[in-house]
């Protein structure tokens, strides 16, 4: 237990040590992340891939304008996607991320919402990535 809250307290010195010296940094996971908009009028941002996490993992855009999405993925071996899906069809993506790669989306959000983010790769029976943490959302403004 004191071994956990002294890694607890060195992960969060890290993060805060980060922060300061990068401050162009996109938001830390769990914090969301407000796209700004281009002069060339796209919302531009990275989110990096990871097992099983997205980085920044709260997007918030605005609607009717272009989204620009790079999505790199940091891991070895194991492959991720990058799904965005409105139950009520307004917005389908779905972008697979090979292990080690970088991959550009672009979607135009339309309809205002908070629509969920999410990897549904699995290597069964293993949990799926979604089962392990491997999701976000998107607000659209
Ligand atoms: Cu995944």
């Amino acid at each position: 237990m004191r071994l956990l809250n002294m890694l607890a307290a060195v992960g969060l010195l890290a993060t805060v040590g980060a922060t300061i010296v990068q401050a162009e940094e996109p938001s830390q996971s769990g914090s969301p992340a407000v796209i700004p908009v281009a002069a060339d009028g796209v919302q531009r941002a990275t989110v990096t891939l990871d097992s099983y996490s997205y980085t920044p993992n709260y997007l918030i855009v605005e609607a009717e304008k272009p989204v620009e999405l790079t999505l790199t993925s940091v891991t070895t071996l194991i492959p991720h996607n990058f799904i965005i899906k409105d139950p009520a069809g307004s917005l389908s993506v779905e972008q697979d991320v090979s292990a080690g790669k970088t991959v550009t989306i672009r979607f135009t959000p339309t309809q205002p919402g908070i629509f969920p983010i999410y990897c549904d790769k699995r290597f069964w029976p293993l949990p799926s990535h979604l089962d392990k943490g491997m999701e976000g959302k998107l607000e659209v403004r």
